[in-house]
């Protein structure tokens, strides 16, 4: 393998399945028991916030009870041990790579254990059930209290920092996500313009696993730990 400086790694709700948390497009997944209209867009919230509430306070209990799987320590000890940079872009809204170690990473559809007030914009921790009821700490208001996620139809974060990262990495690395959303589905189509080498780690092949140029497939805790092993050991022998 050749000298990979920057790796930028894209994870999905994939990595997260063996810490009991549900995936989104899997059979028995969230999208099968949600319309994401109704939960998960900025009109299903405008429409019925109640229902919006309900459905991630929910997903919030589940989140603080689960724990990081070999998968995520595996991508904190690359973070750690990698001699270039490592950037681990995420679509979860757990915080499992953050307990897991890692630290130099990028929530682009937001964290759900934050909530942002949509009449000041104030964003702030928040571990606790969110109802129409729940004031703002910082301008008192109540009814504008939001899970601090990115909902369809809404612009993902830190889009200009994601797009540098991918336009000097030498490895990209797709790993748990099923392809289906954009802009994150796009991005292995920019590391290959950027002449990146890009892999995919995932149980079965995604929607775009073809675009990829080596795919391992399998449970993440299996295959992360893993390639990581062999990335550590390339370094060694390079
Ligand atoms: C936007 C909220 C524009 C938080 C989510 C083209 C370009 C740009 C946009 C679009 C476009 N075409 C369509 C769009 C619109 C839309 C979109 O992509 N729609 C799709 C459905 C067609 N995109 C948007 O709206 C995005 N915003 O583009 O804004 C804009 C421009 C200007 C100004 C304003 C706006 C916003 C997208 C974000 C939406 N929010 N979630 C939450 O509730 O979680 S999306 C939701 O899907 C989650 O965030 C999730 O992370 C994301 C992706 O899902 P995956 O992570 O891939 O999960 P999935 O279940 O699908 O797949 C799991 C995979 O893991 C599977 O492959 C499975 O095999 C594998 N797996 C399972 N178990 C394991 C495993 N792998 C390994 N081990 C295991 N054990």
């Amino acid at each position: 393998m050749t000298k990979l400086d920057s790796i930028v790694i894209l994870t999905g709700a994939g990595l997260s399945a063996e810490s009991g948390l549900a995936t989104f497009r899997d059979a028995d997944g969230i999208w099968a028991k949600y319309d994401y209209r109704e939960v998960a867009t900025p009109e299903g919230y405008a429409r019925n916030p109640g229902r919006v509430h309900e459905f991630y306070n929910s997903r919030r209990r589940d989140i603080l009870k689960a724990t990081p799987n070999a998968a995520h320590m595996a991508l904190a000890r690359l973070e750690q041990q990698h001699q270039g940079h490592v950037l681990i872009v995420t679509q979860n809204i757990d915080h499992l790579h953050e307990a897991a170690g890692s630290r130099n990473l990028i929530h682009m559809h937001g964290e759900l254990l934050k909530a942002k007030c949509s009449r000041c914009g104030t964003r702030c921790d928040y571990r606790e059930d969110l109802s129409v009821a729940t004031a703002c700490a910082a301008c008192g208001e109540t009814g504008g209290m939001r899970p601090d996620v990115v909902w369809f139809g809404e612009m993902p974060y830190q889009m200009q920092r994601i797009h540098e990262a991918l336009a000097t990495a030498d490895l990209f690395i797709s790993i748990g996500t099923s392809g289906n959303v954009y802009p994150a589905a796009g991005f292995v189509a920019s590391a290959i313009e950027a002449g990146a080498h890009t892999v995919e780690l995932n149980l079965e092949p995604s929607e775009g696993a073809s675009h990829f140029a080596e795919a391992v497939n399998g449970p993440a805790t299996l295959v992360v730990p893993a390639f990581v092993e062999r990335l550590l050991g390339t370094r060694h022998t390079a």
